[in-house]
């Protein structure tokens, strides 16, 4: 059993080593990239009992990927590997200002996973399961995919923790407003980006958001370098980000989430939730890897829990 389940699509991401670009002449390394397996990494390194699902070619990216995420204890038994497609791969060219991405992911073996995909997983009862709208983007099938675990609550009484993550490449002529706003209605716990909310649904303020995305029992906001603001039926709590030398944006609201889920499944109150949201954002906005390597995992937790606790 897990306290903490995550489902959606991880590549092979492939990047310079530290200081490069993409270019010809720089060195590579190849790691796990995905939203919701960042999300696990993160919760792993800090201490939490967690899975993640996905589907992955049966090829070498696909082990990779394994191998990363069994090395950092996230549990991957209901992993699917295929051989009739491959496994996704994105190029990431880091910047402070604004990382590139480059996708090689249609067709991908994640693409094809859809209602019934982790069937056994119904009925289990993890505490939370954490989502995203990066799955809703990637196919139909996902889409429906999600609505199982959202709409249909096939896991009963765990809370249903979703990542608005938007993706404008991936929509196609699909309408990301409409879907993102469904779908986040329907969780429990939504995260959204101030930079997203604005571009989705033209809103300007945290507050605006909340009148948009009023459903969920908790709505967390987060306003890049500036701050966060946390909205539940009896409070609105907001703590400033800490500031820090940006080395790659990519991957810190996935840490920010899971330093906030780390922070509820802990029982920390709603201040405490941000403050840890922001301080595993710090760590990886310093870092061009999208979540903590297996080698600085260790240090990653302990410096987390040790500022706070
Ligand atoms: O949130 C970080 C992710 O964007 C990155 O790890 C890759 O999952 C990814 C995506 O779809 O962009």
């Amino acid at each position: 059993t897990f306290e903490v389940l995550c489902i959606g699509e991880t590549m092979v991401m492939v990047t310079p080593i530290s200081g490069g670009h993409l270019d010809g002449d720089s060195q590579y390394i190849l790691r796990p990239g995905g939203a919701e397996s960042n999300v696990a990494l993160i919760l792993a390194a800090l201490g939490h009992d967690v899975a993640w699902a996905g589907y992955l070619g049966a090829d070498p990216f696909g082990a990779i990927i394994c191998s990363e995420l069994r090395a950092a204890s996230v549990d991957i038994s209901a992993v699917i590997r295929t051989s009739d497609f491959p496994t996704g791969v994105y190029f990431k060219d880091p910047h402070p200002e604004g990382t590139s991405v480059y996708y090689y992911r249609a067709g991908s073996a994640a693409s094809t996973m859809g209602p019934g995909s982790f069937s056994e997983l119904h009925g289990t009862t993890p505490r939370a399961i954490h989502l995203s709208g990066i799955t809703a983007a990637i196919s139909v099938s996902c889409r429906e995919l999600l609505n199982e675990f959202i709409f249909n609550r096939v896991l009963g009484e765990a809370l249903v923790s979703f990542d608005v993550n938007h993706r404008p490449a991936l929509w196609g002529d699909r309408d990301p407003a409409f879907e993102l706003l469904e779908l986040a209605q329907a969780s429990d716990v939504v995260f959204v980006g101030l930079d997203e909310a604005s571009a989705l649904w033209g809103v300007s303020s945290a507050e605006e958001v909340r009148e948009v995305i009023d459903k969920p029992s908790t709505l967390v906001v987060k306003d890049g370098g500036i701050e966060a603001v946390s909205f539940s039926p009896d409070e609105v709590a907001r703590v400033p980000a800490k500031r820090v030398k940006i080395l790659d944006p990519v991957g810190a609201g996935d840490a920010f989430a899971a330093g906030w889920l780390s922070g509820m499944l802990r029982g920390s109150n709603a201040v405490e939730r941000l403050s840890l949201g922001h301080l595993a954002a710090s760590r990886v906005l310093a870092s061009t890897t999208d979540a903590p390597q297996r080698s600085d995992s260790d240090v990653f937790s302990a410096n987390l829990l040790g500022d706070r606790f």
